[in-house]
C-alpha cells in the first residue's frame, strides 16, 4: 500500500483509491480532523442568585494587558439590571465590570484602576431579550492606556484611558457581580466565557463572532497562546466548569446554575 502521509495536494477521488475506501469514507475523516469544533451547551442562570465562582482563574488574570469575551444571551429585557462579569479586588478601588442596566437597557463595561471608574456605555436596547446569541468583549492594556468595549464585534463608545495603577483582584464572578451580597445577577445564558493575556484586535474579535477553537489559530485569529481561561460548558459535570486552557483553573457553578443544550451554533 502507497505510503498516505507523502500525499499532499491530490483528489479526493485519488486518496479514496489508495486507500481503498469510499470517497465518502474519505470526506468523513477530513470532516473529523479539520471541521471537528461543535458547541453543544451553555450555562443558564436564573436571575435570582446563579453565577460562576470563577475565583480559581485570578491567578491567570493578567492586570496590564488582557481580553474578556463572552457570548450572552439576555432572558428578560428591563429592569433590574444583570450582570455578566465582575472582577475586583477587596475595596472595589480596582475592577472589571460588564452589564446590562436594565432601566437604560445599555450595556455598560467599566474599567476602574485607583479609583477613577472608566465607563463604555452602548446605545439604548443594544441588547434585548431577542432570543439571540451576542458577543460582548472588551480589552484592555495599561502600557497603550487603552479601554475597550465591543458589540457584537463593534466597538462600542469610544476608547477609554486608563492609567498604569497596579491591583489584585480578589474576587472574580461571571454571571454575577464582583459583590454577590447586593447581587444583580445574570438572567439568560452565558457561554464559552474566555480570558486572554494580551488585547485582541477588531480584527481577531470580528474572527471570534462564530465560536471557534480557541486554542488553535485560525483565519485572523492568532492570539491562542495567550488564552487563559476558556469555560465551555460542553462536558461539565456535577457543579464544575471545566477550564479548557493548560492554566486548568477550573470554577464552580453556584446555587444551581445550569446547563442548557441551547448553544451558539458553529
Ligand atoms: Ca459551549
Ligand atoms: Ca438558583
Amino acid at each position: 500500500m502507497a505510503d498516505i502521509s507523502k500525499i499532499t495536494n491530490v483528489a479526493i477521488e485519488n486518496v479514496a483509491k489508495v486507500c481503498g475506501v469510499a470517497v465518502a469514507n474519505i470526506a468523513k475523516v477530513i470532516n473529523n480532523i479539520y471541521v471537528s469544533f461543535a458547541n453543544t451547551h451553555s450555562y443558564l442562570f436564573d436571575g435570582t442568585d446563579d453565577y460562576i465562582n470563577a475565583t480559581s482563574a485570578i491567578s491567570a488574570f493578567d492586570k496590564d494587558e488582557g481580553t474578556f469575551h463572552l457570548r450572552v444571551k439576555l432572558a428578560v429585557a428591563g429592569a433590574p439590571s444583570k450582570f455578566m462579569l465582575g472582577i475586583a479586588d477587596g475595596n472595589n478601588a480596582n475592577f472589571i465590570r460588564i452589564f446590562y442596566h436594565g432601566s437604560q437597557t445599555k450595556l455598560y463595561f467599566q474599567c476602574k484602576t485607583a479609583g477613577t471608574n472608566k465607563n463604555a456605555v452602548s446605545s439604548a436596547g443594544a441588547l434585548g431579550a431577542d432570543g439571540n446569541w451576542h458577543t460582548i468583549c472588551c480589552t484592555w492594556s495599561r502600557s497603550a492606556g487603552e479601554f475597550k468595549a465591543y458589540f457584537d464585534a463593534t466597538q462600542v463608545s469610544t476608547t477609554k484611558p486608563i492609567g498604569s495603577s497596579t491591583w489584585s483582584p480578589t474576587v472574580f464572578n461571571i454571571g454575577a457581580n464582583q459583590n454577590t451580597s447586593s447581587n444583580v445577577p445574570w438572567r439568560g445564558g452565558i457561554d464559552e466565557p474566555a480570558m486572554w493575556s494580551s488585547a485582541l484586535t477588531a480584527a481577531e474579535i470580528t474572527a471570534l463572532e462564530t465560536p471557534i477553537d480557541l486554542l488553535a489559530d485560525s483565519g485572523d485569529y492568532s492570539s491562542s497562546s495567550n488564552l487563559t481561561m476558556w469555560y465551555r460548558a460542553d462536558g461539565d459535570t456535577g457543579t464544575n466548569c471545566d477550564d479548557h486552557t493548560s492554566e486548568n483553573n477550573d470554577a464552580t457553578r453556584v446555587n444551581g446554575t445550569s446547563l442548557s443544550t441551547d448553544a451558539p451554533s458553529t
